[in-house]
């Protein structure tokens, strides 16, 4: 159906359609997708497509057709419960209501304090969920605890390409321009279609990640565009490609030298752009003459031809562009490969040029309150911060404690960690290396509250109070692609029915400050805040809900304008005022202000001996439509198309340890292994694996210690738990070494 213009409920009281915007909970990155709610009865029923959305025109994935599922699902946590210490592991929850909860965290809150200080309060948050607007606040200005952190190591999910890009640009984060300013969209005169898009490392179709909507691409490819695609595996895209490389994963800064190493060479760099508006090239060009295409095709497994044909290709394309996913961070070279893929684009000419990289004006569209939550915290604090004495780089690069050395502080035999609370994430069955060891860590910890949908693992094993978080359709909020830092435009969610005594995150988080901080809090009602955070643009909350999207005006060559630098003036904002080719701001921190390449801790290269008993490299975690990270596998219809985890594995490699389609399979390596089922496919090159991640069995027995069976497929069981990218990024996730031998199940 379509919703009638200016209208976003229509209907009788219990039978209707709402119009809305997605998020989360259940978990999506903030596309912001438009659907229709169909309410009959006062119940979630239906889900279609809103074609008036400006860039999903209708279209939606499994997963938001499956939503009706999620909101009446038998499992969900409907009102706050709380068990005994003890029972922790247990099945033994008591419901109470919102009111006793929150006095309980009050007095858990009072205590922690005067034991350990105000820092004695941990937040740990997950991904890109509506979540992750809040639960920064809820530690800076409920808690006041400068303790705040995911549970990926090495921060290797997103935060190094916003980090690398605004310490090199000065901007928010640089997406393809896919006309998403535009209500024309391609039709807009101001774009151009990019002749040329690299897709590296990511896969938009499926993963739609940060929202950045996926399809978009194929909508351009509709048009003309033609793909590179940077990826070990042939993926459906990289099936559709022009030219496809597959090299060996966490070798990725490697190739990108070599490529920047033809285009400067050979002079096919963008000669007016890199002298009046670069700074340091004759360093980069002396640099990349360490990796010249015949020594990266050693590395990287890419023919020595096909790198030189996809740079010369690239740099004299009329207009392109590079899309840079997850898998540019998970590997110890996170910074080196960031770094480079900019400074490929700023070389081509690419920055904020028609059909290149858009990069984002430095206003968000909900204004600055979310960011200046900080001040809520004592100065003095931010000092002990975890992990700041120890790595005093975090200290100036990061706004969070890397997950890494908090993980060490909650192993520390003198614990200054009194009370910690999981909002969206899934622990040690999805983000966490080393899981058993988060599981033992948290179990040490005096109390711990969750909120989530659902009772994960993590909530099973170590929560002493769990609340019920809301579904999208079930509250009212703002959705910000890119989480605003480059966002075509500003979704209005809209509450459609009530389950239970769910409440959103924010909702939750203002409760508690009014009791804890009321001063940071002055907002009677939801409405009043997201009055408030729109007001800035010229509307109140209730004209975005009719309006549904609000698309800002978005201009090219923003560094000419001045529109790019707090103070008006041309250029970046950065040291130099320049895009640093040189990286000034490295040179400080005492660190290489060049790209360079590491071979990967363990491979076959770096570790030779190790290799003879784990001969493949391993590459982990690429996005299925049927779940996000461990969501979505209690969802009936998802589960039946996506029934067991999954490691694909060439059919040579299989027949040599004779494996068949099907069988299940032992993952292992020096670390730890799990049980995935073979798929047998020549999208993998024979000497790599590709494996799951995040795969639990809520229908399992929950207690401990089967715990949903949260380690039996977990492939995290094979990460370390170490420090060695620089700036301390990066973590080896999509990089590691394995075998996989034959099994007869997955509880063999
Ligand atoms: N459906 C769904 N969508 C999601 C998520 C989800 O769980 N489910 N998660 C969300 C999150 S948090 C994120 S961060 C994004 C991530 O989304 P993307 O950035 O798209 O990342 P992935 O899907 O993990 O991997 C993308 C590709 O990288 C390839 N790859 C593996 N190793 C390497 C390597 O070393 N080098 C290169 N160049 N490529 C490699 C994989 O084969 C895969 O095809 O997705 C988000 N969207
Ligand atoms: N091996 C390997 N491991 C990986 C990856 C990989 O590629 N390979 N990818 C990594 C990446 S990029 C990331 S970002 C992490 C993700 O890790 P996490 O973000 O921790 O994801 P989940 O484990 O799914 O946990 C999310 C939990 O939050 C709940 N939830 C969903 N929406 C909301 C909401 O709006 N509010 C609240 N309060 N709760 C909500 C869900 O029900 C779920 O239980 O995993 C990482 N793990
Ligand atoms: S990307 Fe897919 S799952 Fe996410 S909001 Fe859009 S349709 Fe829903
Ligand atoms: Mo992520």
């Amino acid at each position: 159906m379509r919703m009638p213009k200016g209208e976003w409920k229509v209907g009788t009281k219990d039978d209707y359609y709402v119009r809305t915007s997605a998020w989360s909970a259940p978990g999506c990155h903030p596309v912001g997708c438009g659907l229709i709610l169909h309410i009959e009865d006062g119940k979630l029923t239906g889900v279609e497509g809103d074609k008036d959305h400006p860039l999903t025109q209708g279209r939606l994935c499994p997963r938001c057709l499956a939503l009706p599922e999620v909101v009446n699902h038998p499992d969900r946590i409907l009102y706050p419960m709380k068990r005994a210490r003890k029972d922790r592991g247990k099945n033994t929850w008591e419901r109470i209501t919102w009111d006793e909860a929150l006095d309980l965290i009050v007095e858990k809150v009072e205590e922690t304090r005067e034991r350990y200080g105000y820092e004695g309060v941990h937040t740990f948050g997950g991904t890109g969920r509506e979540a992750t607007f809040y639960y920064p606040v809820l530690s800076y200005s409920v808690f006041q605890s400068p303790n705040v952190s995911t549970v990926i190591s090495g921060d290797s999910c997103y935060g190094p390409r916003c980090m690398i890009t605004n310490f090199i640009l000065g901007t928010g984060y640089p997406e393809i321009d896919h006309a998403a300013y535009f209500p024309d969209r391609y039709d807009d005169p101001r774009f151009v279609l990019p002749e040329y898009v690299m897709v590296w490392g990511k896969n938009p179709i499926v993963s739609n990640p940060d929202g950045f909507f996926g399809h978009a691409l194929i909508d351009m490819m509709k048009r003309g565009t033609k793909l590179i695609t940077v990826d070990p595996r042939i993926t459906w895209l990289a099936s559709r490609a022009e030219i496809t490389l597959q090299l060996r994963p966490g070798t990725d800064t490697a190739l990108l030298m070599a490529m920047l190493n033809v285009v400067i060479n050979e002079g096919l760099y963008d000669k007016e752009f890199v002298e009046k508006w670069c700074y340091g090239l004759e360093d980069l060009k002396e640099r990349v003459q360490d990796m010249p295409p015949a020594k990266a095709a050693a590395i990287t497994w890419v023919p020595e031809e096909k790198i030189i044909r996809a740079a010369r290709v690239f740099a004299q394309a009329k207009s392109a562009s590079i899309q840079w996913g997850l898998a540019t961070e998970m590997s110890q070279n996170a910074v080196q490969t960031c770094q480079c893929i900019l400074y490929l684009c700023a070389l081509t000419g690419r920055i904020d040029a028609p059909g290149g990289i858009s990069v984002g004006p430095k206003a968000s569209l909900t204004g600055k309150w979310r960011y200046e939550q900080i001040k809520w915290v004592n100065p003095e604090l931010i000092d002990k911060r975890i992990g700041n004495e120890e790595y005093p780089v975090s200290k100036s690069a990061l706004t969070n404690c890397l997950a890494d050395t908090v993980l060490d502080a909650l192993e520390e035999e003198d614990l200054k960690i009194g009370m910690v609370w999981i909002n969206s994430s899934n622990v040690w069955s999805c983000p966490g290396a080393v899981p058993e060891r988060w599981l033992a860590a948290l179990s040490r910890v005096e109390f711990i509250v969750a909120q989530d949908i659902f009772l994960t693992p993590a909530n099973m094993s170590v929560a002493d109070l769990v609340l019920p978080v809301s579904t999208f359709a079930e509250h009212d909020g703002l959705v910000l692609p890119h989480f605003g830092r480059n966002a075509p435009y500003l979704g209005a969610i809209n509450k459609a029915v009530e389950v239970g005594e769910a409440r959103s995150d924010f909702e939750t988080v203002m409760a508690l400050g009014k009791r804890l901080n009321p001063d940071a809090f002055p907002w009677e009602t939801v409405e009043e805040f997201l009055d408030y955070s729109v007001y800035g643009n010229g509307f109140s909350f209730d004209d975005l809900r009719k309006m549904g999207q609000f698309q800002p005006d978005y201009s090219y060559y923003k560094y000419e304008s001045g529109k790019l630098r707090e103070d008006g003036e041309v250029g970046f904002d950065t040291v130099t005022g320049l895009f640093e080719l040189r990286s000034l701001q490295f040179e400080a921190w005492g660190e290489d202000p060049l790209p360079y390449y590491q071979e990967p801790t363990f491979s076959p290269y770096a570790t030779p001996d190790l290799a003879q008993d784990y001969p493949l490299v391993l590459t982990t975690g690429g996005r299925k439509y049927t779940s996000f990270h461990s969501e979505h596998r209690q969802v009936p219809t998802l589960r039946e198309i996506d029934p067991w985890p999954i490691v694909q594995i060439h059919p040579d490699t299989a027949a040599k340890n004779g494996i068949s389609d099907g069988d299940w399979v032992c993952i292992e390596n020096q670390y730890g292994s799990c049980r995935q089922k073979a798929k047998l496919t020549y999208a993998v090159d024979p000497r790599v694996v590709h494996a799951e991640h995040a795969w639990w069995y809520p229908e399992q027995d929950m207690e401990l210690p089967n715990q949903g069976g949260a380690f039996k497929s977990q492939i995290n069981n094979l990460m370390p738990h170490f420090m060695t990218g620089k700036l301390y990024i990066g973590s080896p996730y999509k990089c590691l070494i394995c075998r996989v031998t034959k099994v007869s199940g997955l509880d063999d």
